[in-house]
């Protein structure tokens, strides 16, 4: 059979969905066709609900397949029910349409009540889409497979019908092992186009599966799902799981064959170095094979392994990301379910640095019951750690997570019906916490760098022992305290007026204390990061250092800038 894909990522980062990567290798090994239409704002023309059933009617694929975040829930709606209204207008017999991944996967009633989808999938769903795809070939049944939600007779077709009509929601089967999947089909995507507007950067998932319970993150609501339905225990479910070694590196070379400018790996895993033998492992054999790419990694907090820094920094990963999320205890503990210390997010940094890795950490403001003396502390653990960067995000709780439940509790939630389909987690907080805090987060979140940058050198005891220190903080920090204080004094008018000139104010007070030789952050890469100086000045010089060196590569030659490092690749 032929498979459709359907990619709603109109308005969310470009990328490859992971997903459905795998989902088209193993129906490709089973022997059925794929192919995947991918909606985002950066890949022109964009195809529209006409586009798409034109392909439907040439292809004649015998099932569409939606994969959505919750924040492309909305865009799958509105191309399903158009999808549906042109194909009775002109007369079309449309194929089963199904949704599947991350948001159907938390909500999947909600999903199936809209009576939009014939089906519509839960958890991983390699193995269960390979038995639906046969069993709709062969004309069976397909309303009991794992995993799927499916109508107990016709699917009803109005939302009104749909939400007290029957369907049937059937368990999740087991994880699938990663050692006997095939190398998901990243084929689907247009993978040299899409390297190329991500300047190089390249996304790869080793392994699956978390072993912490993050009250905000999906992982608990998976974990509780598998033990209910599959009647075991969390240590039999074997959720985490790796891709052996040899074949990622496999995939790795082929990648770099057949794709033109990649110049850095992003490790997406939820957390690479969990497993110091893996982890150890993929470094050696990153190594040996002589990838010379770059690569980056998300780390835990809590502990990093000196020996898996080194190893790291040895194979050549040049950021390491690390999830703080809030300089708080309290929050992180009682809120987040995140229990450690501020002593060990300094000391895990700190065995970075040494290692000489560049850190990015990853903070949320506007959590729920987080008080102004608790936002502080955020900005206060940011100047003692002194990562190499950091990026803030207005935290948006997502249906299904406990975080939802304890925002709703502390009667902060404002959206009604834990709608998160519009967040992009940049322009503002979801939760109400009265006027004079909702403007403070608001402010904090969108300059933490000048508030970071006011609060160098007062130095806490977290600091102690980070190696952190001299006397360039104290001086960046007598910079923008008073700049602070002047936003701070803002009411929500002036701040409203101001927050435009934001962008041109960084660069100003960045330009005068680089001038001046003091260590500081700067918004880059976009208005949420904070970099530090120390790393974006030695970029800008490799660039220029690049640029005077650029003869050599002779006219006309291919050359990439990395990034990350500024250096040039083959
Ligand atoms: C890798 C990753 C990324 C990558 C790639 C994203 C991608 N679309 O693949 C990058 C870095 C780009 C990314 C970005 C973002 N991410 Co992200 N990311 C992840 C991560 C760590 C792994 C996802 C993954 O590939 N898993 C492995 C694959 C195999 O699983 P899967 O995608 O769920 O697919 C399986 C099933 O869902 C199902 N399935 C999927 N599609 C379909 C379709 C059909 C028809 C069927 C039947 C089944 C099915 O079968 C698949 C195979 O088993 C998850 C956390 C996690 N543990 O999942 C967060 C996660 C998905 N990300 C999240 C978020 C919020 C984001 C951002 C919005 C963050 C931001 N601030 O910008 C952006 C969104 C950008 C975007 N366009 O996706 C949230 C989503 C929450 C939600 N409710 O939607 C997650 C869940 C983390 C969290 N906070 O809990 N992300
Ligand atoms: S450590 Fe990261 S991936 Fe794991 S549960 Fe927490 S947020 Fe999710």
């Amino acid at each position: 059979m032929r498979v459709l894909f359907v990619y709603p990522n109109r308005d969310t980062q470009l990328g490859f969905n992971h997903g459905l990567a795998s989902l088209s290798a193993v129906l490709r090994a089973a022997g059925h066709g794929t192919r995947l239409v991918n909606i985002n704002s950066e890949l022109t023309p964009l195809p529209t609900a006409a586009d798409i059933l034109e392909i439907v009617r040439a292809w004649q694929p015998g099932l569409i397949g939606f994969s959505c975040l919750t924040q492309q829930y909305g865009e799958a709606r509105s191309i399903a029910g158009q999808l549906r209204t042109l194909a009775a207008e002109t007369g079309l017999d449309l194929p089963p349409i199904i949704a599947g991944g991350i948001h159907p996967t938390l909500v999947p009633e909600e999903v199936m009540g809209e009576g939009l989808w014939d089906f519509v999938g839960v958890g991983e769903c390699e193995h269960a889409l390979v038995e639906l795809v046969e069993r709709i070939e062969a004309g069976e049944s397909a309303a009991a497979v794992s995993n799927f939600l499916a109508w107990e007779g016709e699917r009803p077709t109005t939302p009104e019908v749909a939400a007290s009509a029957r369907w049937r929601r059937n368990p999740v089967a087991p994880f699938p092992s990663l050692a006997q999947l095939p190398a998901p089909h990243l084929g689907l995507f247009d993978l040299q186009r899409i390297t190329a507007l991500k300047g190089g950067w390249f996304s790869l998932l080793t392994s699956r599966g978390c072993p912490y319970r993050c009250t905000y993150c999906l992982n608990h609501r998976i974990v509780d799902l598998y033990r209910e339905e599959r009647g075991t225990r969390v240590f039999e479910l074997g959720f985490l799981r790796r891709r052996p070694v040899p074949g990622v590196i496999a995939e790795v070379r082929e990648l770099l064959r057949q794709v033109a400018g990649i110049s850095t790996f992003i490790l997406d895993d939820d957390l690479f170095t969990q497993d110091r033998e893996h982890a150890l492992e993929f470094c050696a054999a990153w190594e040996e094979a002589r990838i010379g790419v770059p690569f980056v990694v998300n780390a835990h907090v809590q502990q990093l392994d000196p020996e898996v820094a080194a190893a790291l920094a040895r194979a050549g990963c040049s950021i390491l990301k690390l999830g703080i999320e809030s300089g708080s205890e309290r929050v992180r503990r009682r809120v987040l379910a995140r229990p450690m210390t501020d002593a060990a997010i300094g000391a895990t940094v700190e065995v970075a640095r040494r290692a000489g890795l560049h850190t990015s950490g990853f903070v949320m403001v506007g959590l729920p019951t987080e008080t102004r003396e608790e936002l502080m502390e955020t900005v206060q653990l940011l100047a003692d750690t002194r990562l190499g960067r950091f990026r803030t995000s207005f935290f948006h709780p997502f249906p299904g997570t406990e975080a939802l439940g304890l925002a709703r509790k502390a009667g902060e939630y404002m959206l009604p019906t834990g709608d998160a389909t519009g967040t992009t987690f940049t322009d503002q907080s979801p939760l109400d916490f009265g006027a004079e805090q909702n403007l403070l987060v608001d402010k904090v979140g969108r300059i933490m760098p000048w508030f970071v940058n006011a609060a160098l050198g007062a130095g806490t005891e977290a600091s102690s022992g980070s190696g952190a220190g001299g006397h360039g903080d104290a001086r960046a920090a007598a910079r923008y305290a008073p700049l602070v204080r002047r936003v701070l004094d803002m009411d929500r008018a002036a701040w409203e007026a101001f927050r435009g000139s934001i962008p041109v104010v960084d660069r100003e007070y960045s330009t005068a204390a680089a001038g001046n030789n003091e260590f500081h952050y700067a918004l880059r890469y976009g208005s949420t990061t904070g970099v530090s100086s120390d790393w974006f000045l030695a970029e800008e010089a490799a660039e220029w250092d690049t640029a005077a060196a650029a003869a050599p590569c002779g006219p006309g030659a291919a050359r990439e800038t990395n990034p990350v490092a500024g250096v040039m690749v083959p």
